[in-house]
Formats: C-alpha cells, sequence, structure tokens
C-alpha cells in the first residue's frame, strides 16, 4: 500500500471536472493538495512545468490536465486533441520523472480500445484494431500517454501508473451545447426545452449506441484507491459495469429534469462508437466498488447545474 498521508499531491488540471472531483476528495481526506492555474505554469510549456516542480516539489503527482471534449469537439478540432494532450502529458510526465516523484498517475479515456473491440474491453484490448475515426486523434495522444508512463516505469525505474475511465458526467461539467459531452448536452437541452414549453428536444444520433457513464465523484474515489494500492506497468480500467442506450439515459434525463415533451432523433450527427462498456474485472478485484447509480449521478449532476456549477469552458 502507498501511504498519501504527509504527502504533497499535486493535481494537474484542478479546474476541469475530473480535476476538480479530485482536490474535493483528497482536501475532505485531509490531504495537502497543489493546484497551479495558467498563469502560473502553462502546461504546454515545458520549462515552466519543470520550473513549477521543482519549486513546489510534489511528492505525488495526478495528470487530470488534458483537452477534452464530446464527439463534435473532437472531430472539428483534431489538432488541439492531439497536439495539446501530447504536449500536456510529456511535459509533466517528464519534469516529474526529473523529480524522481513517489508516485505519478496518468488518466486516458475509454476511448483508446479499438471502435469494434470485443465487449466488454479488458485492457489487453488496447492496440488490436482500428480507432473510432471521431475521435481517433484523442485516443493517439491517449495511448502515447500510457506508453510513456510505462516507458518511465521501464527505463527510469519510477512508479508510474494509468487509469482508463469510462465517460464520465458531474459536477464541473462543460455545458456548451457544441462541445460537450452527451449528458451535460442533454441536462441543457431538457432544461430548455421545458422552460420554453418546447414539445420535442433534439437527441444526436440514432440513440442506440451505448455507453457506460460513471459519476465524476465515483472516479476521484476510484483514483485515489488506485494511488494506494495499485502498482503496475499495465494501464487499468476504471468502469460502473453498466451499460445503457443513449436513448434511454435522454430519457431518464428527460424524466429528472422534469422534460415531459417526445425526443426527437437527429441522424445528421455522428452516433461514434457502437458500444462502449470497460471490463473493470481487475479494479474490482482489488477491492474497488462505484457507489452513485445512474438516476442518483444525473439527479446530482442536474442540482449542481441548476447551482451554477458547470460552467461552459
Ligand atoms: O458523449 P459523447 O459526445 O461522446 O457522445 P462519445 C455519446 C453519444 O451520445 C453519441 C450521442 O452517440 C452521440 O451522438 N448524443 C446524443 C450526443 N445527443 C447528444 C448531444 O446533444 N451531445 C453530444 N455530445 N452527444 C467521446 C469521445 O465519445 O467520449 C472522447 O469523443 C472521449 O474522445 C469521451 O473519449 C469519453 O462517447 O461518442
Amino acid at each position: 500500500m502507498f501511504d498519501l498521508s504527509g504527502k504533497r499531491i499535486w493535481v494537474a488540471g484542478h479546474r476541469g471536472m475530473v480535476g476538480s472531483a479530485l482536490v474535493r476528495r483528497l482536501a475532505a481526506d485531509g490531504h495537502a493538495v497543489l493546484t497551479a492555474d495558467r498563469a502560473r505554469v502553462d502546461l504546454m510549456r515545458q520549462a515552466e512545468v519543470e520550473a513549477y516542480v521543482a519549486a513546489e516539489k510534489p511528492d505525488v503527482v495526478i495528470i487530470a490536465a488534458a483537452r477534452v471534449g464530446g464527439i463534435a469537439a473532437n472531430a472539428a478540432r483534431p489538432v488541439d486533441f492531439l497536439h495539446d494532450n501530447l504536449m500536456i502529458e510529456a511535459n509533466i510526465m517528464r519534469a516529474a520523472a526529473e523529480a524522481r516523484v513517489a508516485k505519478l498517475l496518468f488518466l486516458g479515456s475509454s476511448c483508446i480500445y479499438p471502435r469494434l473491440a470485443p465487449q466488454p474491453m479488458a485492457e489487453d484490448a488496447l492496440l488490436t484494431g482500428p480507432l473510432e475515426p471521431t475521435n481517433q486523434w484523442y485516443a493517439i495522444a491517449k495511448i502515447a500517454g500510457i506508453k510513456l508512463a510505462e516507458a518511465y516505469r521501464q527505463q527510469w525505474g519510477l512508479d508510474f501508473i494509468s487509469a482508463m475511465p469510462t465517460n464520465l458526467y458531474g459536477p464541473g461539467d462543460n455545458y456548451d451545447l457544441e462541445s460537450s459531452h452527451v449528458i451535460p448536452a442533454l441536462i441543457r437541452k431538457a432544461l430548455e426545452a421545458r422552460d420554453s414549453g418546447a414539445e420535442t428536444m433534439t437527441v444526436w444520433g440514432s440513440g442506440t449506441p451505448l455507453r457506460e457513464f460513471m459519476h465524476v465523484d465515483d472516479l476521484a474515489d476510484a483514483l485515489v484507491f488506485l494511488l494506494q494500492h495499485y502498482s503496475a506497468a499495465e494501464h487499468i480500467n476504471v468502469g460502473t459495469g453498466q451499460e445503457v442506450t443513449i436513448a434511454t439515459v435522454a430519457q431518464t434525463i428527460a424524466d429528472t429534469v422534469g422534460f415531459t415533451g417526445r425526443l426527437v432523433f437527429d441522424a445528421s450527427r455522428p452516433d461514434g462508437t457502437p458500444r462502449k462498456l470497460m471490463d473493470s474485472q481487475r479494479l474490482l478485484a482489488l477491492g474497488w466498488a462505484p457507489r452513485i447509480g445512474l438516476r442518483d449521478g444525473l439527479a446530482d449532476a442536474y442540482r449542481a447545474f441548476q447551482a451554477g456549477n458547470g460552467a461552459a469552458r
């Protein structure tokens, strides 16, 4: 077991949905959390990252910083998703390696797996087939990050680990309709449709794709668990094991928000991967389990959105 007590933990990307959930969680546990805004350190600039790490001397680094977005943002901004994510992960890992931090946790995404990987997708499905084209740029950057963490483990003997979360949602999400993921988009659409008295609400694609969703507070809990209990070269999946169609999640969101009209499916928008369920048996076998079901989690995300806790970034 890796003991986090007394450790200085740098959460890179603390303003994002994942980073802010981690800061909440680590602070609640009484840990010393380091954060740096963009004025202090631009994660795209290696010299700035090295200077920050040298000055602040974190013992533990979590790379929650990333250029992220939903299906449309990925397809529209390939350079941002590939270049920026490569820079961020390479700069932080190098600085952390030179400082010989005690532990580093890198975060990927379930889109690293092939588009048509056998379901549920186990860790060894990585690099066994072609990627989903809508998010290949992001996936390539994240695969490079996994391999870089593995390389530092092998060549420099450092305790760098990688976790692959499933599709996430929760407080602090991006609610911009073009760049967001499906859940924040549909929460906002349902609320606007309800308040304007609209008869319909538009859902992208066919409604048939299957996704596995996790509330970000469950993810933060899993990541703290992995920092303490996981140390291996192979990346590890973090999912709930529950999958749902987009049509069902859209209807559940409509119910949560109180929109009683019809759902209309817009076939001109892409479906993306037909099914994306991770096999999280390795994590479960270590003794961790998710706690927040989809219905409760959506109610929480909706509450946070209403409270102004969902900022468009
Ligand atoms: O969440 P999402 O954008 O990401 O879309 P992916 C999931 C599914 O929801 C797709 C449908 O089938 C969308 O067509 N959908 C329905 C909507 N209505 C909407 C809507 O209003 N907005 C959005 N955004 N989707 C992302 C990757 O893929 O998953 C990222 O692009 C990352 O790289 C992330 O890996 C976890 O699950 O398709």
